[in-house]
């Protein structure tokens, strides 16, 4: 039993009801005999500093102190009648140490790993009472042991260590494959603009998943498709910079394609180290049938870790791959994030309302269009209502110029009320939205142009 000494006042109940159940655990797994005591007192920092002082001559205050009244070796069980003159003769109980806990170290020690005070004191418990049981940690090897148990005995108990997980996932696959929608499904924001029209993401986008003890920092990336510009040259080095950088990769088939083929145009371009998962998305719209032979010939060939069919935009198996990915994530004893917990993506507003403008565009305009289409916001007045925002729509001809418009100014003025209503949701404020469509001969192979659009291409 724990015999509880000394002033305990800002120990609460929990924290002893722990207490036992450590001593408890602890007695159980070492097989310790029922008729002991140990006595644990809480002590002030002057106080553990004196005890420091007078016992093993050093001026310092500690955590923990112990004082085994046994003389234990690692893995020894403990025998009450080896100690038969130092049992009490009146309860029969063998007191076989006594543990002195320093409550202030252990407050700023919660605070510095970032757990509960009741889990610090639980853990100095647990480690002192592995001294008096003959547990040390002056040479490594003893250390590791003694860690383990502990780590072992608090773990049963529910009171381990927090363990935090944190790295990049990033999304490759074929234009259109379901990419940008795959992020805003697992973020829960809309970070990426999506379209049915090809080649939609242009430049990397971060979208960033947070819980209690989990960072993922996913990144979209432009799709893989046929190169016929500098700006497409530009997106091929966009996706293999994203892949140099990352801990895990998400594969990502439409299920309407050949599983085979698209599986091996893609493989090739991943390195063999990445943990891969390979994801066949767009399920809803396919049947099972279709898919189960071919899922079957890809797995008996597939070099990745999980296969996973998926719909990202109705986000089924969705919950299931996130856990997925949280198993292969590198863990960390401390709280790991790369950005901010509030963060949900890199991109700035201003950065994400030319992204809604070009994603309106996209849903509006013919397939012959969009891919020359840039937006670029020429003014942001945010300490205003309604914000005043204007930007320039560029294309690459005149009669591109004259459909953007529209008969009369109608098809930009649809694009415009479409765009303004998302970028109001997303500032959560009224918005005055202007467009302009201005034409830029064959910007996408011209360098300067696409610099000066303020695309970050193969930076
Ligand atoms: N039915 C169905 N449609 C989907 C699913 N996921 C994405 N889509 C649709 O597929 C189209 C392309 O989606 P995006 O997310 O823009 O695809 P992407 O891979 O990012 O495309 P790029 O940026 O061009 O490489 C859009 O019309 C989406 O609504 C899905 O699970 N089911
Ligand atoms: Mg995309």
């Amino acid at each position: 039993m724990v015999e509880f000494l000394g002033n305990f006042e800002e120990i609460d109940e929990s924290i002893k009801t722990n207490l036992i159940r450590v001593h408890d655990e602890l007695s159980r797994v070492l097989s310790l005999p029922k008729k002991i005591i140990v006595n644990l007192s809480f002590v002030s920092e002057s106080e553990i500093r004196k005890l420091n002082k007078t016992t093993r001559n050093i001026d310092k205050v500690t955590d923990v102190l112990t004082y085994p009244y046994v003389n234990l070796k690692v893995g020894e069980k403990l025998k009450l009648k080896d100690y038969s003159l130092e049992i009490d003769p009146y309860n029969k109980m063998l007191t076989i140490g006594d543990i002195y806990i320093c409550v202030n170290r252990a407050k700023e020690q919660a605070k510095e790993y970032n757990h509960s005070l009741n889990r610090e004191i639980c853990f100095l418990f647990c480690h002192g009472l592995l001294h008096i049981c003959g547990y040390d940690h002056l040479v490594e090897a003893d250390a590791q042991i003694m860690e383990q148990m502990q780590d072992k005995i608090l773990q049963n108990l529910n009171i381990g260590r927090e363990t935090y997980k944190c790295g990049f996932v990033t999304i490759v696959g074929a234009t259109n494959a379901g990419k940008s929608t795959l992020i805003n499904t697992l973020v829960g924001e809309h970070v990426a603009i999506v379209s049915p029209k090809t080649q939609t993401t242009r430049e990397n986008i971060k979208g960033i998943y947070n819980d209690k003890t989990t960072q993922i920092v996913f990144v979209d990336t432009p799709g893989y498709h046929k190169r016929r510009t500098l700006v497409d040259d530009e997106m091929e080095k966009q996706i293999a910079d994203a892949l140099d950088d990352t801990e895990i990769v998400l594969m990502l088939i439409d299920a309407n394609k050949s599983l085979v083929d698209e599986y091996n145009k893609l493989i090739k371009k991943i390195s063999p180290k990445a943990i891969k998962i390979l994801l066949i998305n767009k399920i809803d719209e396919v049947k099972y049938e279709k898919i189960y032979p071919q899922l079957a010939e890809i797995s008996q060939q597939a070099q990745v870790n999980e296969i996973l069919p998926i719909s990202a935009l109705k986000g089924k198996n969705c919950d299931v791959l996130l856990e997925m990915i949280k198993k292969y994530l590198p863990e960390y004893t401390h709280e790991m994030r790369y950005y901010p917990v509030e963060d949900y993506t890199d991109k700035t507003i201003r950065e994400m309302s030319a992204e809604i403008i070009r994603e309106k565009a996209l849903l509006c305009l013919d397939d012959e269009i969009p891919h020359g289409i840039q937006v670029v916001i020429t003014a942001y007045e945010e300490n205003r209502t309604p914000i005043e925002i204007h930007a320039d729509v560029y294309c690459e001809k005149e009669n591109h110029k004259a459909i953007i418009l529209g008969h009369g100014g109608e098809m930009i003025k649809k694009i415009s009320t479409m765009a303004r209503l998302s970028i109001e949701k997303l500032v959560q404020n009224k918005v005055n939205l202007k467009l302009f469509v201005k034409v830029k001969p064959n910007w996408r192979n011209d360098i300067k142009a696409i610099e000066n659009f303020g695309l970050k291409l193969g930076s």
